[in-house]
């Protein structure tokens, strides 16, 4: 058993559509290691009737359709009485914002995520009371909460340590910092005519630190500056 392992559960109408992120090599790694899984739980299971009903009109009129709250609930408590202690999150656009934060705060529920992806116009308010959280990936419309999920997954999967495989490039990252990367470069060292700054050539460690350094603010200052002002006004953590 790995000192950290993360369990998703996820609750989806089409679990096909993660058939793309379980292809991706690091997440194959981490999960043939051991370090994380993933459990899709099929929402049409639990449909309605004959025709495995999941979704119907809206009360009061109106375009679209609605999740019924049954499937939804039964699937919730179907996997989380199997699986206790699961944090259990709805993705819809109504919810609290992914950033970086969420996403180690995410990281670091041991006993592991349920994912809920909705689809068609929204779910049935009273699904909201069978949930601990909502989370949207940010302010745009998807078709459903599965993209929003897969978002979820990766960006919790590589906190998980061993998972990245280079876990000491996670405290420089974008976001971890609170700023955006700098420019980065490798090979070769002239590109038609456009060469590497000399200082990341110098072998000098401490002038390459203080360059990277401004390079990064002034990278966030010009392209972000939200980032920044966001860093002066709150603590870091
Ligand atoms: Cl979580 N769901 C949907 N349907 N749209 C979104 C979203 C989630 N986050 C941003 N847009």
């Amino acid at each position: 058993m790995p000192a950290f392992a993360m369990d998703f559960h996820v609750i989806t109408l089409f679990p096909q559509m993660f058939d793309s992120v379980l292809g991706c090599a690091l997440l194959r790694r981490a999960i043939s290691a051991g370090l994380v899984s993933i459990t899709f739980h099929p929402l049409r299971d639990h449909g309605l009737g004959r025709y495995r009903q999941v979704d119907d009109t809206p009360y009061g009129g109106g375009s679209g359709m609605v999740m019924r709250p049954e499937p939804l609930v039964n699937a919730i408590e179907a996997v989380t009485a199997k699986h206790p202690g699961l944090w259990r999150v709805l993705l819809t656009p109504q919810g609290d914002r992914l950033e970086q934060p969420l996403v180690n705060r995410l990281a670091q529920r041991r006993t592991g995520l349920l994912l809920v992806a909705g689809r068609y116009e929204g779910v049935d308010e009273r699904v909201r009371s069978w949930v601990d959280q909502e989370i949207s990936i940010g302010d745009y419309v998807l078709s459903g909460g599965e993209l929003a999920a897969m978002v979820v997954i990766e960006a919790v999967a590589r906190l998980v340590p061993g998972a990245l495989g280079n876990s000491e490039s996670l405290a420089e990252e974008s976001f971890s910092t609170g700023l955006l990367e700098g420019p980065q470069y490798t090979r070769p060292r002239e590109f038609r005519g456009v060469r590497v700054p000399e200082v990341l050539l110098s072998g000098d460690h401490a002038r390459i630190r203080a360059w990277r350094e401004s390079a990064a603010l002034k990278r966030t200052a010009e392209r972000r500056r939200d980032l920044l002002e966001r860093r002066d006004h709150t603590p870091r953590g």
